[in-house]
């Protein structure tokens, strides 16, 4: 037997049925025979939720009472995905809950599926701030998640019967929230609009604003964080005087505005969304959490010593979302607490850090001057004189006065506007990239102006993802067989212990149980895809899966055009279907329901698959699946049962990328470009166990400085490679639309007069890695020990790392000990 460091309770299963039943009882009201799947997974919930709450109230305490600084991870996403695994993880109950459910006749797998996904977040900006907070508790850092309860998340995806994606949306609080605390007793107010008089804000409307907390139980550390989401009500829920005149829907208009605020999250990724209601929902969030901060570690002081603010919590910036809390700190300690301006900026400077998880320059959030003075005009104040000192401050550094105006935080042009990514950065102490090229891009392009005169700000964490969530529980057998190679099951909080697994790469017994888990993984996956979604899907097939949001950068349609290609080359005779490896290929991605070419992809996707996997003159060769509905969930199931990871986006475009991790830590080889992450990850498998296609980003420069995107050379690649122009001709053609030729128009008419994101380019060097990848795959040991090798070189990733560099380079705290107070 290994030896095991994970959380034990000593608590028997029966035990546990006992509290399952109890809460069945008394806190739902029902009795175990009447008890459905829903109740069971509520009390089993609400029994394993008190087994933590030990944990939290000490974490509570010695968080405020100790001298170990903590963190606030500002972020307007959470995606944190079901919850009831993690926490039995979490509190040594997993074995007595398999057991103890039995006892009111359901399997355990029945029970964790009853929990409805939260989907507070769009994808991966909000699942890495999932992932944080998960090391945060796990290394026992004092730490606070704050973000924004949102009534619909992430809306659920539909294809109709055209392939289309519908939208409808995510009613998750139908569903009991057994997590969620609402504590009606820390409400705090934020308040919006009005006037400046005198030099002081006079509001002209505010709302409450409701923490809801969530545990965050740390693995194996003993403590247990907290999540604190704000939900908006109303001051007043209801005008009794107009209700009365039977006007019933004028008596709710207050509460109607105010619960708009956290009515729904902007399924909006990598953009940038101007509307009047994303900066409410920004300024709620944060104004909230401040107060919040402010009452925690200084309570019942009416006059606190806000010098040590910066000593008490450092807010973590999760990309701009949550930027103009710098001025609402600056606002509450000038106006609130009557500091100076250079005490107020000195705390203020001292407190914030900014993450940009983007290198698209459209991406960076840029709100209106005119709209920031109607909704927050003190803020436009403090705005204002942050751009005066800051001029003044850029004055002394550089006599280049195009520069500065290029660095002001308010534009100059016609219609000005807050740069918040500027704004961030002069008031930060630190800015942080999400992997070395990108942080390296960060400096040198994106915000240039400010490395070159602040490069001590500039630093990088390279992303991470929790190894708890995405190994440990997502596959099973997969932590056995390392727990069992490497003799203990200590790598789960020590991910670099993966290591260990370097020379097992080379013991063919071992590898051969690695192959075999994958294949039970795969047949699992198989039996999962039938059951949610009817889909019969081949196990004995290399699955190759891309899933992440639908986005041109990230280059669905060149996956899309290379299935099409070898499916027309078998139709034509070209090739020959038996000398293929048969493969069955998984898109998952949502489009943001505004991005037309997005939506056209996923329309193409889905009747590729359609006419693909309906011809059987490539039966068993290739299939090509599109769950609908991407979430966690079914990243959990297909990650573990993927052979080939694509993250093929344009080199240059991808921040980081962390699906790339996660696959790379489940024994799945990445096809790729040189972007983001992937960089990183090939550094460290070896590149002879990546498969390496396409222009890096030097190259990328280069073409776009022959105007590939402006002369429209795109349509030259297009007319030299038979390949690629039979398969985009098929597109054209209508074989994937009953015979339209309209319906790919635009698309089409982009890849050929544009294609901005050189998918054209890059088609000739993606295909032909694919004869490499099948050779290779044909040889299962040597794939099978590639895999081992990436997973054995992949501990890097995990956010545990992250978390360490943060504090490191950027928060510059550390755990708590284990009993401060
Ligand atoms: N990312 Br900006 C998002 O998911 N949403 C956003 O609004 C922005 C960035 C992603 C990056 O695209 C991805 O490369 C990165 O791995 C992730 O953030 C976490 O840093």
């Amino acid at each position: 037997m290994a030896a095991s460091t994970a959380p034990h309770n000593p608590m028997s299963a029966a035990d546990f049925a006992n509290e399952i039943r109890y809460e069945l009882k008394y806190t739902q009201g029902v009795t175990p025979k009447e008890a459905t799947v829903d109740d069971v997974y509520v009390a089993a919930a609400t029994a394993v939720r008190k087994h933590l709450v030990d944990s939290w109230e000490t974490t509570k305490q010695d968080m405020v009472n100790g001298n170990t600084k903590a963190v606030g991870y500002l972020s307007a996403e959470f995606l944190m995905g079901r919850q009831l695994q993690n926490a039995l993880l979490n509190s040594g109950l997993t074995e007595q809950f398999d057991e103890a459910v039995k006892e009111f006749g359901f399997e355990a797998k029945d029970v964790i599926d009853a929990e409805y996904e939260p989907g507070l977040g769009n994808g991966g900006l909000g699942r890495l701030a999932a992932c944080f907070i998960d090391s945060l508790a796990s290394l026992g850092v004092p730490a606070f998640g704050y973000g924004i309860q949102y009534q619909y998340g992430i809306f659920k995806q539909k294809f109709d019967e055209n392939g289309k994606q519908i939208e409808t949306p995510d009613y998750w609080l139908l569903k009991e929230n057994p997590w969620g605390h609402t504590d009606y007793n820390r409400q705090v107010h934020v308040s919006f609009g009005g006037e400046v008089k005198d030099g002081k804000w006079a509001p002209a409307w505010s709302v409450r604003a409701i923490p809801v907390d969530y545990m965050v139980p740390g693995y194996a550390s003993g403590r247990v964080n907290t999540l604190r989401l704000w939900t908006a009500k109303a001051e007043n829920e209801l005008d009794l005087l107009t209700f009365n005149k039977s006007e019933y829907t004028e008596a709710v208009a207050e509460q109607i505005k105010a619960e708009t605020i956290t009515k729904i999250l902007y399924p909006e990724d990598s953009t940038k969304v101007g509307k009047q209601l994303r900066l409410e929902q920004q300024y709620f969030f944060v104004a909230a959490s401040i107060q919040d901060a402010i009452r925690t570690f200084y309570p019942g002081q009416d006059k606190p010593d806000l010098t040590t603010f910066p000593q008490k919590i450092c807010f973590q910036l999760n990309d701009t979302h949550p930027v103009i809390g710098i001025a609402e700190l600056m606002r509450v300690l000038l106006d609130d607490y009557g500091y100076d301006w250079n005490t107020a900026w000195d705390i203020t400077s001292h407190t914030f850090n900014y993450t940009c998880h983007t290198l698209l320059p459209e991406a960076l959030e840029q709100w209106p001057v005119e709209l920031i003075s109607e909704l927050l005009p003190r803020h436009m104040q403090i705005i204002e004189e942050i751009d005066r000192h800051f001029v003044e401050e850029l004055k002394g550094l550089t006599t280049d006065q195009e520069k500065i105006d290029r660095m002001r935080i308010i534009s100059t042009d016609d219609e000005p506007k807050v740069r918040m990514a500027y704004l961030a950065t002069a008031a930060g102490q630190h800015v942080n990239g999400v992997a070395e090229l990108h942080s390296e891009l960060l400096k040198d392009v994106t915000l240039k102006d400010f490395s070159d005169l602040y490069p001590q700000k500039f630093t990088n964490v390279t992303n991470g993802v929790t190894p708890r969530r995405f190994v440990k529980i997502a596959n099973p057998r997969m932590s056995d067989l390392i727990t069992e190679g490497l003799g203990t099951d200590a790598w789960i909080s020590d991910l670099e212990m993966l290591k260990g697994l370097v020379p097992l790469a080379d013991d063919p017994e071992f590898v051969k149980k690695f192959a075999e888990v994958k294949k039970a993984n795969k047949r699992d996956f198989a039996a999962f895809a039938k059951r949610k979604y009817g889909f019969d899907v081949d196990p004995n097939t290399m699955f190759n899966s891309m899933i992440k949001r639908l986005h041109e950068y990230k280059r669905q349609a060149l996956k899309i055009l290379s299935v099409i290609s070898t499916y027309a080359n078998i139709k034509s005779g070209k090739i020959n279907p038996d000398d293929l490896v048969p493969r069955t290929v998984f898109f998952g991605a949502k489009a943001a329901p505004g991005y037309y070419l997005a939506k056209q992809t996923i329309q193409l996707i889905n009747n590729v698959s359609r006419v693909v996997n309906n011809d059987p003159a490539v039966k068993g060769k290739l299939a090509v699946y599109f769950p609908w509905n991407y979430n966690i969930e079914l990243a959990e199931n297909l990650i573990p049962a993927t052979d080939l990871d694509e993250q093929i986006s344009q080199a240059g475009k991808e921040a980081s990328g962390t699906g790339n991790m996660k696959f790379a830590l489940n024994g799945a080889l990445t096809v790729g470009t040189l972007d983001g992450a992937n960089v990183e990850i090939r550094n460290l498998v070896g590149a002879e166990n990546f498969f390496l296609f396409g222009m890096d980003v030097n190259e990328v420069t280069d073409l776009y400085a022959k105007g590939y995107d402006t002369k429209g050379l795109s349509r030259g690649y297009y007319e030299s490679d038979p390949d690629l122009k039979q398969a985009i001709d098929m597109v054209a053609d209508g074989t994937f639309s009953n015979g339209d030729k309209d319906t790919y128009k635009d698309l089409v008419n982009d890849w050929l007069t544009k294609d901005y994101f050189m998918t054209l380019a890059d088609f000739r060097s993606y295909m032909d890695i694919q004869s490499k990848i099948e050779e290779t795959y044909r040889d299962e040991q040597k794939w099978a020990r590639m895999a081992v090798l990436n997973v054995a070189n992949s501990g890097y990733f995990s956010s545990d790392r992250s978390i360490k560099d943060y504090l490191d380079r950027v928060w510059m705290t550390g755990a708590m000990p284990a009993h401060e107070a």
